[in-house]
């Protein structure tokens, strides 16, 4: 096992107890699926974030099949659930593709506490680590502190940053940052942008008034615009999603926090839900802890237990 796959392993554990415990609930007393033991497992599996839409689909699958005459052990089970969860997730597997031009930006967005300024500092790390120049742009200019925040993480992983002072206008930060990223022949900048601002629909003005500063600037700019989601947030990351793609154009996501919570299986509501691709997923605290997602991969650490 590479140390990347144990990593996710571990850190999808809380998710896969819950979701292995509660199909094994549901077959302790017959051993086998029956009408009554699908109502139940449709109510176990909605409680662990799976989102009702993607749950009544997975369970009208498995009554049609158990009318059908087939007959659902443990076993078969898991079998049929790892089928079409993974149905779901290939779907939202497309991996981010940042040599379509120079430099490619990322605007990295989400609301404050998901985890946008990691993330980014784990980007960079990845990115540099493959011989690429990134360029950070200090974005937020409205949370005390976020700018030094990045700032650390920059020195960290070794890359430079753009900024203004805290309070300045994000918009106009971006604008230098991308004319700086062109003027040094940078590969790849990644903005960070606030998470907070008085009110949602501020937020999303700003973030508006951003994309558009680095359109203006750069036809196809940015190239991605990457929204954050914190998988603890269950069913809320879903609504976020909603939000930002609604307004904002999201092009794909990244879903962190994974590690150390049960709600690892929002994962498949939010891609049935929103058909966006899922780049990322983040597994700790640490620059090493992002990793580019593989449908694969996930539906292994989530089903396998050895
Ligand atoms: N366990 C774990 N913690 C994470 C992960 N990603 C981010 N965090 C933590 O989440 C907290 C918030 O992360 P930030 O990157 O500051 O979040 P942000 O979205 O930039 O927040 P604002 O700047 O306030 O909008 C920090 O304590 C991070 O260490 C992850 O994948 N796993
Ligand atoms: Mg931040």
């Amino acid at each position: 096992m590479t140390g990347f796959f144990a990593k996710l392993k571990e850190g999808l554990g809380k998710t896969r107890a819950s979701l292995l415990g509660r199909m094994r609930h549901v077959l302790s007393r017959g051993g086998v699926i029956d009408a009554a033991s699908l109502e139940e497992l449709e109510e176990l599996l909605i409680a662990a974030d799976l989102g009702v839409h993607t749950v009544t689909r997975l369970i009208d699958g498995l009554r049609r099949r158990t009318e059908g005459g087939e007959r659902f052990d443990a076993a078969r089970l898991t079998a049929a659930m790892r089928e079409m969860i993974g149905e779901i997730l290939r779907a939202g597997e497309a991996p981010l593709e940042v040599d379509r031009e120079r430099p490619f930006v990322i605007m990295v967005i989400g609301v404050n506490g998901v985890g946008k300024t990691t993330t980014i500092a784990k980007l960079a790390a990845h990115y540099r680590g493959e011989g690429k120049k990134v360029l950070l742009a200090a974005g937020d200019t409205f949370r005390a502190a976020a700018i030094e925040q990045l700032e650390v993480w920059g020195t960290r992983a070794q890359v430079d940053l753009v900024k203004h002072q805290a309070g300045a206008d994000s918009s106009a930060v971006l604008f230098d940052a991308l004319q700086a990223a062109r003027a040094r022949g940078v590969d790849l900048l990644i903005a960070d942008t606030a998470g907070r601002l008085h009110t949602r629909v501020n937020l999303m003005e700003e973030l508006k008034k951003n994309k558009r500063v680095l359109r203006k600037q750069m036809e196809r700019a940015p190239h991605e615009v990457l929204l954050v989601l914190d998988a603890t947030n269950g069913q809320n990351a879903v609504q976020q999603a909603e939000q930002f793609s609604r307004e904002l154009g999201v092009t794909g996501l990244a879903l962190t926090k994974l590690d150390g919570t049960a709600k690892g299986g929002v994962i498949v509501n939010i891609i049935e839900r929103l058909r966006l691709p899922v780049r990322f997923v983040g597994v700790g605290e640490g620059l090493r802890d992002l990793q580019p997602f593989v449908a694969e991969e996930f539906l292994a650490a989530l089903f396998e237990e050895e």
